[in-house]
C-alpha cells in the first residue's frame, strides 16, 4: 500500500482530553476519530488492527468447537421482558422507540436473543453441546465513557454462548471457552490472567475476568505471583478430553478482582508472593445455569424423554477494547510498538528520495520482494520531509521499517529498524527483504 493513496490523517498535536497512551496514540496515529462521547469512527489504520483481533478471535473460537453467527444490534423490548431484565439494566441501555410506538433497544449484549433463537430448534439432548458465537457491536450508556476505545459506549464485542443439559457439561464449555481465552490473548503478545470475578448484571456463580496485567488498568487484582507467567496451553491441546487438570493449574493459586477480593484468603498466600496490581478486563466469562432458559422457556428433552432447561454459559472479548489495550501493554514515548500478528501492517518503507528514479525503483522492487511473501508493506512514498516520515513511522509503530536513501543505495544498502528493541541494522535489500519476511513468517506460526 502507497501512503501517498492510504487515508492516514496524523495529527502533530496531543488531543487535550486524552489522558493516556493508547488513547493519545490511537487519535494521533489516526487509528480513529471521535463523533460523540465513547462513540468513535475506525479509521483505515484502526480498522486494520481491528480485523487483526477478530481474525484470531475466530480461529480460537472454531478450534474450540464454537459456530458463528450474526445477530442484529437492534433487539425488541419484550425479549427482555421475558428474561425480566427490561427493568433490571437501567440507564445503561440504550432504549428506542419505532414508529409504530414499539419499544427496542441497541443491545448491551445478546443472552436474550441467542436463547429465543435456539428455544425453537433445538428439542432434543442430542443437538447439545452447542456454542454459538457473533461479533458485533454493542451499547452501552456507560456513566463515564473515557480512555477512547477502552471504556467506549458503542463497542465490538465478541459474544459466545453455550448450551448444555446438565451442569457438568456446561462446565465442560466453560472450560473450552477457558482454554481457548488463554491462547488467544497469547496469540495477540499478551498475557491475560484469569481472575475470579462478579458476575454481575449477567449472572451466575461461576465466573472470570481475563486481565491485561498494565499500570493504566481500570480494575485491580490480587494475585499470587505464581500465576502471572504461565505460557498458554498449545494448539493441539484436544478440546474435548478432561480440561480439568489445566484449569485447576491456572485457578488453584489466589487470584481475584477487587469485588471478589477475600482478607482472610488473602492471608493464606505467602506474603512474598503476594501481588497487588492494576490491570485491564479484556474478557469475562460466565456460567450460569438456567437464568434464562428457565424464564424464556429454552428447554430439551432428555434421554429418558424428560423436559429440562438448558444449562448456559456467556462469553465475552472485547474486541475494540484490545486495540488500546493492545497499545497499553506495547509501547514506548514514540507511539505503539505492534506486535506482528496484530500489527496494521508488518512493515514500513521510508523512500528518503521520492522521486528520484533510484530510489523509487528500490523501494517498488523492496515492496514486491516483500508482498510476493506474504509481507504486509506501508511505502511512504510521499515527498515530506525526512524528519517528518521517521516520526511517522515511530507513531504507527509497524514491527518494521526500513529506510531506503540514494546514499545508502550506492553501497547496495538499506537500513532495518526493528521497532520492539529501536534496533537497525544495514543490509542489502535482498536481505532485508528475507530477514523481515522470515520474521513474519515465525510470528505468525500458530503454536
Ligand atoms: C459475556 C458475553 C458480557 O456482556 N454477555 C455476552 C457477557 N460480559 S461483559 O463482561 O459485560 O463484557 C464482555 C467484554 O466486553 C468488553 N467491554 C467493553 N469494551 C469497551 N467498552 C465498554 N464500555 C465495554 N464494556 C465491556 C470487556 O472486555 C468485557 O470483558
Amino acid at each position: 500500500m502507497r501512503l501517498s493513496r492510504f487515508y492516514l490523517p496524523t495529527l502533530k498535536e496531543t488531543p487535550g482530553d486524552a489522558q493516556i497512551a493508547s488513547h493519545r496514540f490511537m487519535l494521533r496515529a489516526g487509528m480513529i476519530r471521535q463523533q460523540a462521547a465513547g462513540i468513535y469512527a475506525w479509521l483505515p489504520l484502526g480498522l486494520r488492527v481491528l480485523r487483526k483481533i477478530e481474525a484470531i478471535v475466530r480461529e480460537e473460537q472454531e478450534r474450540a468447537g464454537a459456530v458463528e453467527l450474526l445477530m442484529p444490534t437492534i433487539q425488541p423490548a419484550s425479549l427482555w421482558q421475558e428474561s425480566g431484565r427490561f427493568e433490571a439494566y437501567g440507564p445503561e441501555m440504550l432504549r428506542i422507540e419505532d414508529r409504530h410506538g414499539r419499544d427496542m433497544l441497541y443491545g448491551p449484549t445478546n443472552e436474550e436473543m441467542i436463547t429465543e433463537i435456539v428455544r425453537t430448534a433445538v428439542r432434543s439432548y442430542k443437538q447439545l453441546p452447542l456454542m454459538l458465537y457473533h461479533i458485533q457491536w454493542k451499547f452501552r450508556d456507560e456513566v463515564r465513557p473515557r480512555f477512547g476505545v477502552m471504556r467506549g459506549r458503542e463497542f465490538l464485542m465478541k459474544d459466545t454462548y453455550s448450551f448444555d443439559l446438565s451442569p457438568e457439561a456446561a462446565r465442560k464449555s466453560y472450560l473450552k471457552m477457558f482454554v481457548a481465552y488463554l491462547r488467544t490473548f497469547e496469540r495477540m503478545g499478551v498475557r491475560a490472567v484469569p481472575v475470579r470475578a462478579d458476575p454481575g448484571p449477567i449472572g451466575g456463580d461461576l465466573s472470570h475476568e481475563f486481565v491485561l496485567l498494565t499500570e493504566n488498568g481500570e480494575s485491580e487484582v490480587f494475585l499470587h505471583e505464581g500465576l502471572a507467567d504461565l505460557p498458554a496451553p498449545p494448539a493441539d491441546t484436544d478440546f474435548d478430553s478432561d480440561l480439568e487438570p489445566l484449569f485447576e493449574e491456572r485457578t488453584a493459586l489466589y487470584a481475584r478482582t477487587d469485588e471478589m477480593h477475600d482478607e482472610a484468603l488473602w492471608a493464606e498466600v505467602p506474603e512474598e508472593a503476594r501481588v497487588t496490581l492494576r490491570g485491564i478486563e479484556v474478557g469475562h466469562i460466565f456460567y450460569f445455569g438456567t437464568k434464562y432458559s428457565e424464564p424464556m422457556n429454552a428447554r430439551v428433552q432428555d434421554a429418558d424423554g424428560k423436559d429440562t432447561p438448558l444449562e448456559m454459559g456467556s462469553y465475552g472479548i472485547g474486541v475494540s477494547r484490545l486495540v488500546g489495550a493492545l497499545i497499553e501493554a506495547h509501547s514506548d514515548e514514540d507511539g505503539p510498538r505492534w506486535p506482528i500478528p496484530v500489527a496494521p501492517f508488518h512493515c514500513g518503507i521510508v523512500n528518503l528520495k521520492a522521486g528520484n528514479a533510484e530510489t523509487d525503483a528500490a523501494c517498488e522492487a523492496l515492496c514486491a520482494a516483500l508482498e510476493a511473501q506474504g509481507v504486509e508493506v506501508l511505502y511512504d512514498d510521499t515527498g515530506d520531509r525526512a524528519g517528518e516520515k521517521f516520526a511517522r513511522m515511530d507513531l504507527i509503530g509497524l514491527p518494521f521499517a526500513v529506510t531506503v536513501g540514494p546514499r545508502g543505495l550506492k553501497e547496495g544498502k538499506v537500513e532495518v529498524k526493528t521497532r520492539s528493541t529501536g534496533e537497525k541494522a544495514e543490509m542489502a535489500p535482498d536481505a532485508a527483504a528475507a530477514h523481515i519476511a522470515e520474521a513474519v513468517r515465525a510470528a505468525l506460526m500458530v503454536r
